[in-house]
């Protein structure tokens, strides 16, 4: 019982057009069809399979997940060795590994190297023969590893079948399979909900993705590969040079990294290791150095192998990011807005390319979870130019002496209880600015550049201020001598005076930045400049009520009403209207509100539902409920106000920002968001817009009219074109500020 030719041609030729857009989705970065078009011709390919099942072949592209799970991986031994790559840790041990080369190439010229980021993964051998995926092999100990072919099936970018032509009877290509950061996160966010342990790392949870008994579970891993290079090849010559080799992989549907390069010489290799330093933090996986491979094969022949690497290549290595040590003690840190921050002391250890002490353990959600003890052996991290953080313990490492982190029932700077609500991760010292920490910071925020703008007051003179009692709050700033300032450490005559004619100059300012300035949890630079603009003057934002900026709608008054009447069926005067049960969903502030309304539920109760509603008053854009209620209650505090009245009596001061009627307004009623690297500061474009009425967004939404986009834009570009926002470059910004 044979099956129609024309239906055997169908099949195949569907095959080969799924392989086709495979390999222009995974190799060359550049889909031709829709993903709709995609699924459209795999759903036609199964309805065949099903209808003629003697038709299935195991390198149908239907056939990825098809085995049943094992009971344990079979033994692969390499019939050509898996070398292992030599580290250089230095850009010294790099020119001394070129100089060898030269050395025993017997040449002065310069070598051609390939170039490629090292991934942090896990090194696999494919194996086609006929063009057709035969076998998936761990790398092991390097003659030795484990039939992993059940599981590399299922990963999407390698081929089943080479496409092209031209490839040799047997192909062994070799390559690192490692897990995508964005699949990485995606894949922990899915344990969590599930219950499961998150993974530490991508390569953590590639290793553990590629091992797995049961494919089905591979098959919903993110995984990956690129090829690096090829093992056993029979029956066809291959290129004579390594970026060659890499270049056939490509067509026959392999991906290779797209970031392979050719270096003639120590210099282009230095240049590509720091551009890719640079870079590695943008990249969407994990590198943790640089691979150079002399090119021309050749060459690598006469150089051969010591033990079990080869002479002509190397990997030169970053600095390490993660390294262990042992936690000596844990303090706690006292922030701005009195959020303390658990700090651990560590047993100083090198990594990321410094000498680390201390190390940040966030908050004492993260402590418990992670169940992290002083004593602990702990695995630091410093990535890029981040606060070096603690990501775990090892509890196996632990001593039987290690003691539990234990938050503080008083701040340990100024004694205030120390506040943890419920349910929350941070606990904050109640002290405000009684503290020192909280003052301090209050201080060095006051002074920072896109606040006030004091040029000259550094963190360490805020610090010193505090500590001789000399500044308690910032008004106090501006009460500072010539002479109270000179007696300060590292404080000369000249800088006194500088200091003082800044502080002078500082008064001269913008409501926006005052605002910001003055530290309001939850104000930000661009909501600070919004309430200046939409109110126009600090009375203005005073005199806000919470009823102005949090609207109750009638359908919400109603229920509302109803659960309030049920509670309070008394009729008592409660002098508070607290919550009844059952009404969670309704935010706390809108209590506050009504309380502040009506202090006796007898009154509430008898002016109805309607008597909730409330009008929108001066709602503002982007201020909920919580921002509603910080801004309220921190205007309505005696010590905020005094210091507001001592700074505006100290002579700061500012133009109305409201704009000018007369002025011309061309960009009213537009939103721009600005992103990339422009020629000038980005603050600098932002001034020159809201100048002329337009509005500055920090993200993209399908309320932006205009993205600007500089340099090296990067999602916000993506973000507006898939939502069709107009794009500008510089020169279209500068004709439209014209
Ligand atoms: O990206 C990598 N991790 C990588 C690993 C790479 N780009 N190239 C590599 N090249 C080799 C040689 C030179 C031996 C063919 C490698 C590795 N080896 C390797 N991976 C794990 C052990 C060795």
């Amino acid at each position: 019982m044979s099956v129609d030719k024309s239906v055997r041609e169908r099949v195949e030729a569907l095959r080969r057009e799924i392989d086709y857009h495979n390999y222009r989705y995974y190799v060359l970065d550049d889909p031709q069809v829709p993903d709709a078009e995609y699924d459209r011709l795999l759903r036609a390919l199964q309805d065949l399979e099903r209808q003629y099942p003697e038709l299935i072949t195991p390198d149908s592209p239907t056939q990825r997940v098809g085995a049943r799970p094992l009971d344990s991986f079979a033994e692969v031994a390499h019939r050509i060795p898996m070398l292992s790559l030599d580290n250089a840790f230095s850009d010294e041990e790099l020119d001394d590994f070129d100089r060898r080369v030269r050395e025993r190439l017997k040449t002065d010229a310069s070598i051609v190297y390939a170039a490629e980021p090292k991934l942090d993964g896990l090194a696999i051998s494919l194996r086609y023969e006929q063009g057709r995926l035969v076998q998936g092999a761990t790398r092991g100990d390097g003659h030795h590893g484990e039939d992993v072919t059940q599981n590399v099936r299922t990963i999407p970018s390698i081929p089943l079948r080479l496409i092209g032509e031209g490839w040799p009877e047997v192909l062994e290509v070799r390559g690192e399979i490692f897990m995508p950061k964005k699949g990485f996160e995606a894949l922990n966010r899915r344990q969590l909900e599930r219950g499961e342990k998150p993974f530490a790392n991508p390569r953590n949870a590639a290793a553990g993705s590629l091992r797995q008994l049961d494919p089905r579970v591979t098959a919903e891993r993110p995984l990956t590969l690129f090829s690096y290079g090829v093992g056993e090849v029979v029956g066809h010559p291959m290129s004579d040079t390594h970026s060659g080799n890499m270049a056939l992989i490509r067509e026959w549907g392999l991906p290779i990294s797209p970031e392979l390069g050719l270096c003639e010489g120590m210099p282009a290799c230095h240049v590509y290791f720091d551009r890719m330093a640079a870079r590695r933090d943008a990249l969407d996986y994990d590198i943790d150095g640089v691979v150079f491979k002399v090119d021309d094969i050749g060459l690598q022949e006469r150089l051969g192998y010591v033990a079990r690497a080869p002479r002509w290549a190397i990997a030169r290595k970053f600095p390490a990011q993660e390294e262990l040590t042992v936690v000596e003690d844990v303090e706690f840190q006292v922030g701005r807005t009195g959020a303390l921050t658990p700090v651990a002391r560590l047993k100083p250890v090198f990594v990321g390319g410094v000498t680390v002490s201390n190390a940040t353990l966030h908050n004492m959600d993260e402590v418990e979870r992670e169940d992290i003890r002083i004593g602990d052996t702990v695995i630091v991290r410093r990535a890029g130019d981040v606060i070096p953080e603690v990501v775990r313990s090892l509890p196996e490492r632990r001593p039987s002496d290690a003691r539990p982190v234990i938050l503080p029932a008083h701040c340990p700077v100024c004694g205030s209880a120390v506040i943890r609500p419920e349910g929350e991760a941070i606990a904050r010292c109640s002290g405000g600015l009684y503290c020192p920490a909280q003052r301090k910071e209050a201080i060095k925020h006051f002074a920072s550049r896109k606040a006030m703008d004091i040029e000259g007051l550094g963190d360490k003179l805020v610090e010193q201020l505090v500590e001789r009692d000399l500044v308690a709050n910032p008004a106090d700033l501006y009460a500072l001598t010539k002479e109270q300032l000179a007696g300060l450490e590292r404080m000369g005559e000249k800088s006194a005076a500088n200091l003082v004619a800044a502080l002078e100059q500082s008064k001269e300012t913008t409501l926006g930045r005052f605002l910001f300035a003055l530290g309001i949890l939850g104000i930000g630079e661009t909501m600070a400049n919004t309430l200046a603009q939409e109110r126009g003057s600090l009375e203005a934002i005073e005199a806000l009520r919470l009823q102005d900026l949090i609207e109750i709608k009638a359908s919400q008054a109603r229920s509302l009403f109803k659960a309030l009447s049920e509670y309070g069926a008394g009729d008592t005067p409660t002098g508070r209207v607290t919550p009844p049960p059952g009404l969670k969903w309704y935010h706390p502030v809108h209590l506050l509100m009504l309380e502040e309304r009506f202090p006796l539920l007898r009154g509430l109760l008898a002016g109805g539902p309607k008597g909730l509603v409330n009008e929108p008053g001066v709602r503002i854009e982007g201020v909920g409920e919580v921002l509603a209620e910080k801004i309220v209650t921190f205007f309505r505090q005696a010590h905020n106000r005094e210091v507001i009245d001592k700074l505006l009596s100290a002579g700061v001061h500012w133009p109305d920002p409201r704009p000018d009627a007369s002025a011309p307004r061309p960009l009213q009623g537009l939103t721009f968001v600005l992103t990339g690297k422009l020629s000038q500061a980005r603050d600098h474009y932002k001034a020159l817009l809201l100048e002329r009425g337009a509005k500055v967004a920090g993200s993209v939404s399908k309320n932006t009219d205009y993205l600007v986009a500089g340099e090296a834009a990067g999602s916000k570009l993506t973000k507006a074109q898939q939502l069709g926002v107009k794009v500008l470059d510089e020169q279209g910004l500068l004709e439209r500020l014209k």
